[in-house]
């Protein structure tokens, strides 16, 4: 079953339009209906869609404005926008703008006292984008064990903030947002594309002896999707020779980090979560953990039909992939495995120094077993987010340097809300100049970042690892 009002994201994408540029065009199906006086720049509806994902395969889910994902959001930096936001559904909705530097109460996040959607009821407020680059907005309710809320569903949509300058020259644009569909509980441990050394293993093994009970709850997918459609249902993204073809591609996972590759072809990383690198570097390979972005130039040399997919064969089969295909080109879309990397952050850095933190926060991350059947708890520095305890105090303007000392053995995708880090330690090598604000840290690994928050009030830091940041994973920090 189609809907007629559905728009093709894709396809908009390819077009290049967009839901907005940045002032003052006004979305279809905001009227006079609703109590706005005004129209917003900026309407965001939060409400049931059924999605078409794979042939004869639709699923129903709360989406944005009717589609999953939802639509690609322009803005423009530093030109305030009046956002709208209804709210359909039965259960009260938090809208996070991830990746943005704005106030607290707009930020979308309810550790942070931000204003909710209420069920059936709207909310209207103004913004300033920044900073410039690839963002998203998602929802940021807590759905615990429900995996028919929040992040779980399709309420995620591309936010492009327009730079004052272009980085780089592309002859298109694409823009690719990943999403996982039918979650289920299964008891299998997240694999983290096969590449863990010896040394992991042997510490993996060394940690579940010392927990006193097996692993809990770990979420699995039926149904991978790009741009909301599984490899080879959706349209392809249409090349063409010699074209230098600029990708933005976020991991919108509720859980998921995931690699992606394009045989044949290989990736000019420029931007990392929309902020361009000091050093652009080619990988064969792209590795994204929940929510991050990254923007990349491919170069269109190698004529043919594609896919764009993750190297885990059953999760491609299931749906992670999509057909890059060159003008006049038939045939059946080729995928070669390719070749196994470690992912480096630093390869995008320069080496050079960076000046002394005015502090050093060391985060601990730990992991208490919850048993078969039950939840993992989280915990950092030994404890799990206790919503009454007092946020720990940081100087706006000051430099800290948070040391992420990994001491589990799974992948986390730690994310600082409402500002930017810098990398300047992944794995015990020195980097500077890559800003963040997600970064993936593997098992047993260190990863330290510095940071001069930009802005005064609450900031929240969690793992996006869905699951984690529901039982425990979560830090509050209040900056004055
Ligand atoms: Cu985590």
């Amino acid at each position: 079953m189609r809907e007629k009002t559905r728009r093709n994201f894709l396809g908009n994408v390819a077009a290049g339009s967009a839901l907005l540029l940045g002032g003052c065009s006004r979305p279809a199906g905001t009227g006079s209906e609703h109590t706005a006086i005004t129209p917003a720049d900026l309407t965001l509806r939060i409400g049931p869609v059924l999605a078409d994902i794979a042939k004869d395969h639709t699923i129903s889910t709360i989406g944005y404005n009717g589609s999953v994902p939802g639509p690609l959001i322009r803005l423009r930096e530093g030109v305030p926008v009046t956002v709208d936001l209804f709210n359909d559904t039965d259960t009260s909705e938090l809208v996070h703008w991830h990746g943005q530097i704005i106030p607290a109460s707009v930020d979308g996040a309810a550790e942070e006292k931000s204003l909710e959607v209420p069920a059936h009821g709207q909310l209207r407020y103004q913004l300033t984008p920044q900073p410039a680059g690839a963002r998203f907005v998602h929802s940021h309710v807590m759905p615990m064990s429900d995996v028919n809320r929040g992040a779980y569903t399709g309420q995620f949509a591309f936010v492009y903030i327009e730079p004052r300058s272009n980085p780089g020259q592309y002859d298109q644009e694409v823009f690719l947002a990943t999403h996982e569909f039918e979650p289920f509980f299964g008891a299998e441990e997240m694999e983290e594309g096969g590449e863990e050394d010896e040394d992991t293993k042997r510490k993996t093994k060394e940690f579940q002896q010392k927990q006193g009970k097996p692993n809990g709850w770990e979420i699995g997918y039926q149904r991978f999707t790009i741009n909301g459609k599984c490899l080879g249902f959706g349209e392809p993204v249409r090349v063409k020779e010699g074209q230098r073809v600029l990708f933005h591609i976020l991991n919108a996972s509720a859980t998921e980090n995931i690699q992606l590759a394009l045989p044949g072809h290989q990736f000019q990383v420029i931007a990392l979560d929309g902020n361009p690198v000091p050093q652009p570097g080619t990988v064969e390979v792209l590795e994204l953990g929940t929510a991050e972005r990254i923007s990349a130039v491919v170069e269109m040399k190698n004529p043919g039909v594609w896919i764009l997919g993750t190297p885990m064969d059953d999760d491609r089969k299931n749906g992670m992939g999509i057909v890059v295909e060159y003008a006049n080109r038939t045939g059946s879309p080729r995928w070669i495995k390719p070749q196994k990397k470690p992912w480096d952050y630093t390869l995008f850095g320069r080496s050079r120094a960076v000046p002394q933190p005015d502090e050093t926060i060391s985060l601990a991350f730990g992991k208490i077993n919850g048993g078969k059947g039950a939840f993992n708890l989280w915990t950092i520095n030994g404890v799990s987010f206790d919503e009454k305890a007092q946020p720990r105090t940081l100087q706006k303007g000051k430099r800290y340097r948070l040391v992420f000392d990994n001491q589990t053995d799974d992948a986390h995708p730690v994310h600082l809300h409402r500002n930017s880090f810098e990398l300047t330690k992944v794995h015990g090598k020195p980097t500077a100049g890559v800003l963040k604000d997600v970064v993936l840290v593997k098992g047993f690994r260190q990863i330290e970042v510095d940071v001069t928050p930009a802005m005064e009030g609450l900031t929240l830091f969690h793992c996006h690892q869905q699951l984690h940041m529901d039982y425990g994973f979560k830090l509050l920090f209040n900056v004055v």
